[in-house]
């Protein structure tokens, strides 16, 4: 039987991004919101590729290298909650432009490679919790996060005793012009 990986493509968050929307969470959300994910498991899917082959990783890696992306802006000044898959999130009111095309990309190529990717348009977001099939009320407007990620990574989803855990496999830089 061939092994496969469960892969997707991702921005990680500085860790000041990342504690600053754990404590955020702690004090705007009930503790019984939902599942929440852990602060070093906070990222930005770009494109989520399903459990592959290792060829098929290679295949997908390589296109990934191909790929120049200008540098981009990324406001976290949003947040929502999707009742149907349970999530609640935070993300940008309005995407940059980048980021949509490095994650069209990356989805076009993963979707040529067979990997099945949503009918649903991109919605750029950092899942805050998980299993959240009650809703609950958002904060209100006015918080915002910026970074400027420099690079993008593929990542593994390992599942080990009853937790999570990411590992970046590879990463690829976004060009600074
Ligand atoms: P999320 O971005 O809403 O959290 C690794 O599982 C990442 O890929 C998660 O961030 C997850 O969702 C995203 N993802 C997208 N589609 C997925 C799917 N069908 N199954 C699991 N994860 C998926």
């Amino acid at each position: 039987m061939t092994e496969t990986r469960r892969l997707f493509f991702a921005l990680a968050l500085p860790d000041e991004i990342q504690s600053g929307l754990i404590s955020w969470r702690a004090s705007h959300f009930p503790y019984s919101a939902g599942k929440p994910v852990v602060q070093a498991n906070l990222h930005l899917t770009l494109a989520f590729l399903g459990d592959i082959s290792a060829e098929k990783q290679r295949a997908l890696s390589q296109l990934a290298g191909r790929i120049r992306q200008p540098a981009f802006n990324v406001c976290l000044n949003n947040a929502g909650q999707w009742l149907r898959s349970g999530v609640i999130w935070v993300g940008p009111r309005q995407a940059p432009r980048g980021l949509l095309q490095l994650a069209d990309m990356l989805r076009a190529q993963a979707a040529r490679s067979g990997c099945h990717q949503p009918a649903m348009p991109f919605h750029p977001h950092i899942t805050l919790y998980r299993q959240a099939t009650q809703a609950v009320a958002l904060p209100p407007p006015g918080f915002s996060w910026s970074f400027r990620p420099t690079e993008f990574a593929l990542y593994s989803s390992n599942f080990k005793r009853g937790r999570t855990q990411y590992q970046v496999l590879e990463k690829w830089p976004l060009s600074e012009q």
